[in-house]
């Protein structure tokens, strides 16, 4: 990341100047110095090392002394006096689309602008576009500009990360060999929003032209920097996406790098330190011998670590547990054997009671349940009990056609204002598993009702438990969370981890919360169509955020262990 950081300098060193109207040719020998540097395959500690830093071409004795400086003393001259007299508010504006150094200068020379609300204030009152050479359509450009860049600058919630990276992969795959491209950082370590997407994609040559079908995608609204081996986008909304080109036999540390967390890579070189090893994106190294790079596997073995789980790499006590050889075997997706929250066209579902129960079994579990909404939930044309009754027929008819499935026949009904549920107290004991979720009066003595609801003994679990949808509602008003999770204790009520990117209910936090007491968390999809089963990633992904193991989800259970509440 050293090669980053020093890139950044220089095209700070190169604005500024500008910004100050010097001389053309100091201004452009950094801008070609910040290129160099970026697009480097090694890293620049290693070019010094080896006296080999001004064979690069871009890179004269003046830079070379910059980096020299930089990498000894972690400050660079250069750039502490190009940056004097310029306000930094008003260089952070170059992040904006059409705003360079030459523009920021006259704006700040004219118009008095020296950060973001000047900016705005010029562009509102019109004496931004009333500048000699700019107009009416300039300022709609530079107010769309503004508008991505303030985009830019939130977190995207995970569901829409999950959409763009898949959408980013497809385009990329039609123009591009990238069949091991494969995305680290945040979204890699599940997290459940998302400041941008990183993707790595190993190919040992072309690197520049995967850079460039990737700057061509349709959708990128702007190319923040496009290099040999790096390229950086934001698309429609202002979402950023980086992408590198990695050598295939350095991928394994490069993934490691990139994943992060930084917290977590910082303890790795602490670590590597300790060893008198070094670790960065091309791998581990003793002296100038590389001696771990492929894998994962390989780089965590030469800090003589286990391979620690992505979504487990914040620096929350796995390098400790690692080290002591207590990680947990965490759950993985092939261990899920279940998915007991499935909605079918007999609700608010788009696939029929048996494509659901083939696509279950498809994808190798061996337990399902159908639930469908119950009757308060009018808005899904929920399931009244008489309507319930005519669907077992085709629930019986899909239990004859998909073998080697187990067919629970269930619902999902809603808890009632005055904490009942709603099914007549004569069928509760005769469906084969109930959910219980609160879809209406969020602010209506939440906990009080959801409490009483599990002390039904016919309510097997609760779903989706905090209503919560990410970056959209935090949940139900006042909610005791705390109650409910030592309710569902007591009275062996399973608590729902709802896999759905926008729900990702309970948090990863909430889900290690309620399992330490002794919660048993229940892992779905909450499918509405067939596609929609594919969003168990995403469950799993959290689970392993919370570090449960096989033996904290019913999910992972064989069909004849998954049982009623009042039968276990
Ligand atoms: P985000 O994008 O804010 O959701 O979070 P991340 O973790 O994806 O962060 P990002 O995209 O800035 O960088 C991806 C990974 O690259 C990060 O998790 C660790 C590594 N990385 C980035 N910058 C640095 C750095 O300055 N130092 C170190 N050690 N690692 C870094
Ligand atoms: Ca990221
Ligand atoms: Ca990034
Ligand atoms: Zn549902």
């Amino acid at each position: 990341m050293v090669n980053q950081e020093i890139s950044t300098l220089f095209e700070a060193v190169a604005d500024a100047l500008e910004f100050k109207g010097e001389n053309r040719f100091r201004v452009n020998a950094y801008r070609r110095g910040a290129r160099a540097v970026a697009d480097l395959a090694e890293d620049v500690t290693v070019l010094v090392a080896e006296k080999r830093l001004t064979d690069v071409p871009g890179i004269g004795k003046g830079l070379a002394g910059d980096i020299d400086e930089y990498l000894s003393r972690g400050k660079m001259t250069a750039h502490e006096k190009a940056m004097e007299g310029v306000p930094r508010t008003l260089m952070e504006l170059r992040a904006i689309g059409g705003l360079g150094p030459r523009r920021l200068a006259l704006f700040h020379e004219k118009l008095g602008v020296t950060d973001l609300a000047s900016l705005e204030r010029a562009l509102a009152d019109g004496t931004l576009a009333a500048l000699p050479g700019l107009g009416d359509r300039m300022a709609g450009n530079l107010r769309e500009g503004v508008a991505l860049y303030l985009r830019s600058r939130e977190r995207m919630p995970v569901a829409e990360a999950v959409a763009l990276a898949r959408g980013v992969l497809a385009a990329l795959g039609e123009k591009a060999d990238v069949g091991k491209a494969a995305f680290a950082g945040s979204f890699r370590r599940g997290r459940e929003t998302c400041g941008d997407l990183d993707l790595l994609v190993p190919a040992r040559r072309n690197g520049a032209a995967i850079v460039e079908a990737f700057t061509a995608l349709p959708g990128v609204e702007r190319v923040l920097a496009a290099g040999e081996t790096k390229g950086s986008v934001l698309f429609e909304g202002g979402r950023q996406v980086d992408l590198r080109v990695v050598a295939p036999e350095c991928l394994g540390a490069a993934l490691c790098y990139f994943t992060g967390s930084k917290e977590h890579n910082v303890r790795l070189r602490e670590i590597a330190k300790k060893r008198g090893l070094k670790v960065n994106e091309y791998g581990v190294w003793k002296g100038e011998k590389r001696v771990a790079a492929r894998t994962e596997e390989e780089v965590y073995a030469a800090l003589e670590l286990p391979w620690i789980p992505p979504e487990m790499r914040e620096n929350r006590g796995e390098i400790e547990a690692a080290r002591e050889g207590r990680l947990p075997e965490v759950v993985g997706t092939r261990d899920i054997r279940a998915d007991l929250h499935v909605h079918t066209a007999w609700s608010d579902g788009k696939a029929s009671v048996l494509e659901m129960v083939k696509a279950a079994a498809a994808r190798g579990l061996k337990t399902v349940a159908i639930t469908d909404h119950s009757a308060a939930a009018t808005y899904a044309h929920g399931l009244t009990y008489a309507r319930w009754k005519e669907q077992k027929k085709e629930i019986d008819a899909a239990r004859k056609a998909v073998p080697g499935i187990r067919v629970l026949h269930g619902m999902e009904v809603d808890i009632t204002a005055d904490g009942g549920i709603d099914l007549p107290i004569e069928a509760q004991g005769k469906l084969d598993w109930i959910i219980a979720s609160v879809h209406s009066g969020f602010r209506n003595r939440v906990t009080e009702r959801m409490v009483k609801a599990m002390e039904n003994p016919y309510v097997d679990a609760v779903a989706h438990p905090t209503g919560r949808l990410i970056g959209k509602r935090v949940g139900y008003e006042g909610q005791d969370l705390e109650a409910v999770i030592e309710k569902a204790a007591a009275t062996g009520t399973c608590l729902e981890l709802n896999a759905a990117p926008e729900r990702l209910d309970l948090s990863a936090e909430n889900a290690r919360r309620a399992a330490e007491k002794g919660v048993t968390i229940t892992l779905n999809t909450d499918s509405h169509t067939v596609a929609m089963l594919e969003n168990l990633e995403w469950g799993v992904k959290t689970a392993r955020r919370a570090w449960l193991t096989r033996a904290a989800i019913l999910n992972t259970r064989p069909p004849t262990r998954i049982k009623r509440k009042r039968d276990r």
